[in-house]
């Protein structure tokens, strides 16, 4: 089985019963003009990490790991959105609205589109998920029993936010989860150093962290 060198210690998994989860690289999180650019971002902090998070799919694909990847996308008539997101924050445009790449989080509208650069190859899983994390209101906990997944690799964008609220529920949902610290971003970068530190802390609480290149050493060796 593969040893990453990873923190606080080894990261020891099955590539079979694994599943490397690529987090809401849409548009809308990294193009000017979505939602992620509404709420008053910089949204070129994230685009930085696209060709790493490409790495790390091709790996992955290479590897036999299956890959899923999360959309945060709304219904056309925003019923799964509860009011409290839509009128939270300072944001000049609110989820639904019409923006320059469509109704802002919306499913359907290209800004809701995962780049194309790290688009989902056909048969791969594609979750819409209208929460932060990746498990409420989704298919997904059931998708992973039913393959037997038991470790889970993660990637995306942003760390604090949907990256880290899915890596804690899976934690609790049992898994064993790996972060790794170039293929994710946030908007703020202390927000991100601050993610990786807490999810390994205190003897890999929630999790592991560890670069892709330890990954790739730790499959390819
Ligand atoms: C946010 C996400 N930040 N994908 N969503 O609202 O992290």
């Amino acid at each position: 089985m593969p040893i990453i060198h990873a923190q606080p210690f080894d990261y020891i998994f099955e590539p079979a019963r694994s599943a490397l989860i690529v987090i809401d690289m849409q548009r809308d999180f990294i193009e000017p003009g979505g939602f992620g650019e509404s709420l008053g971002n910089d949204v070129s902090l994230l685009a930085a990490i696209v060709p790493t998070v490409a790495a790390l799919l091709a790996l992955c694909r290479r590897h036999g790991i299956t890959v899923i990847h999360t959309r945060e996308a709304h219904r056309p008539d925003l019923s799964d959105c509860p009011p409290a997101k839509r009128e939270r924050g300072a944001a000049s445009l609110r989820i639904g609205d019409p923006g320059p790449m469509g109704r802002i989080l919306v499913a359907g509208e290209p800004g809701n589109d995962i780049l194309p650069a790290v688009a989902p190859l056909a048969g791969e899983i594609i979750i819409d998920k209208p929460g932060k994390g990746a498990f409420y209101a989704t298919a997904l906990g059931e998708i992973l029993r039913l393959k037997g997944i038991t470790h889970l690799i993660f990637a995306g964008v942003t760390t604090e936010v949907c990256v880290q609220t899915t890596l804690r529920e899976a934690n609790d949902r049992g898994y064993e989860c790996l972060l790794i610290e170039d293929a994710t971003e946030s908007y703020f970068p202390a927000f991100k150093a601050a993610t990786l530190e807490m999810v390994r802390a205190q003897g890999a609480i929630v999790g592991w962290t560890a670069p892709l290149a330890a990954l790739a050493a730790g499959l390819e060796t």
